[in-house]
């Protein structure tokens, strides 16, 4: 038999064959391997309410689990949810061993699938790759950890750090190699936000094209003046996925019939109440009209079942998720082109690196990607 780590790096492996369709539940990955090191039976979870990693490995191995070790990219459940729990039929199977990367962060489990199994005789270590498996999971322990969303905000640069050659003109930067990074990332999230600004501007569709995508994409308006057109095209392409429009209780009661022109449009128009003391407001500017409290407005994106965000711009809206504290990844692409100085900047600090922490740039085709995880305590 080899490590425990070398059979953890392929459960790992295995876990990433559900990329993209098992949200908001976990990416799970499990292997059986027998006392002289051989596979025995290996599976991941592939869909959000199917059948859950260590049953799908368990059935694969039969027989021969008994006596086996099993690897398992997160703990066992010890609840019963859609399916489970799995923890006694692992111990039922007559796993010998149970090797676990990472605790589950889901309250209903956290620590009770391991005492389960330690209380039926099984022996059981984790923290092997725990690293990796939070790592691959980051949506997923984001909602369980701070009841929102992982967000990620993407931005594209020019040359010169502009991101448009003049305020309020439709500008698009990034080249074919980028774009099709784009949409192959859009096709495994959960949700893209935009300010209304952008809406207005660039009208955009904010679907995955050119890319499989399993479940519709819902596409979120931060708008606290509810200034989105119902003829906007992201109604043209319900089918791709829901439009929620998240706006304050403030700005639906002073234009209702705003709000009546975009639900008939088909958009989910979402009132977040600011919370006493709430943490990145976004404001209106000078027409007034209130904020929309970020935080809640996270939390309630998060009890929809969205577990990742990324937050296309513009920059006020980038801003205010910055300045808040709720960004989690940054995404820069830098393209060759010079836009001059009549093109606005981007949030100085962040465009430098301050706060997060680039790995080293990806290129595609003549753009380049910068990409780091914000500093952050917790
Ligand atoms: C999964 N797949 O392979 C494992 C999970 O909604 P349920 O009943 O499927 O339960 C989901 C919870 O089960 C999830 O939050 C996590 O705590 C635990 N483990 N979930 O979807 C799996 N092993
Ligand atoms: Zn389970």
């Amino acid at each position: 038999m080899r490590s425990d780590e070398f059979y953890m790096t392929r459960a790992l492996a295995v876990a990433e064959r559900g990329r993209g369709r098992t949200s908001p539940n976990p990416l799970v990955g499990a292997v059986l391997v027998d006392a002289e090191g051989v596979v025995v039976g290996s599976g991941h979870h592939a869909i959000a309410g199917g059948p859950h990693a260590e049953i799908v490995a368990l059935r694969a191995a039969g027989a021969r689990a008994r006596g086996a070790t099993l690897f398992c990219t997160l703990e066992p459940c010890a609840h019963v949810g859609r399916t489970g729990p799995c923890a006694p039929r692992v111990a039922e199977a007559g796993v010998a061993r149970v090797v676990v990367a990472v605790q589950d962060p889901n309250p209903l489990v956290s620590g009770r699938g391991t005492a389960l199994l330690r209380a039926r005789g099984v022996a059981v270590a984790d923290g092997v790759c725990e690293a990796e498996a939070r790592a691959i999971n980051r949506p997923f322990f984001s909602v369980m950890t701070r009841r929102r969303p992982f967000v990620t905000m993407k931005v594209a640069l020019s040359a010169d750090g502009r991101i448009s050659e003049a305020p309020g003109v439709r500008t698009s930067l990034t080249a074919a190699s980028a774009n099709r990074f784009i949409h192959r990332e859009r096709a495994e999230i959960d949700a893209i936000g935009v300010g209304s600004g952008t809406v207005l501007i660039d009208d955009p569709r904010l679907t995955a094209r050119g890319a499989y995508r399993h479940r519709p994409l819902v596409r979120v308006v931060f708008d606290t003046r509810l200034r989105t057109p119902a003829s906007a095209k992201l109604f043209s392409t319900l089918d791709a996925g829901p439009v929620i429009i998240l706006t304050t209780p403030e700005a639906a009661r002073s234009a209702p019939r705003r709000v009546a022109a975009l639900t008939r449009a088909g958009a989910d128009v979402l009132e977040v109440e600011p919370s006493p003391g709430a943490v990145g407001m976004m404001r209106a500017g000078d027409a007034g009209g209130g904020h929309v409290d970020l935080a809640g407005a996270l939390e309630q994106l998060a009890v929809r079942g969205i577990s990742s965000l990324v937050v296309e711009g513009g920059p006020d809206l980038h801003r205010a998720f910055w300045d808040a504290g709720l960004v989690d990844r940054v995404q820069i692409f830098r393209t060759p082109r010079e836009l001059g100085s009549r093109g606005p900047t981007w949030l100085p600090a962040v465009a430098a690196g301050n706060g997060w922490s680039a790995a080293r740039p990806r290129t595609l085709g003549v753009d380049l990607l910068m990409e780091g995880y914000v500093h952050r305590a917790d």
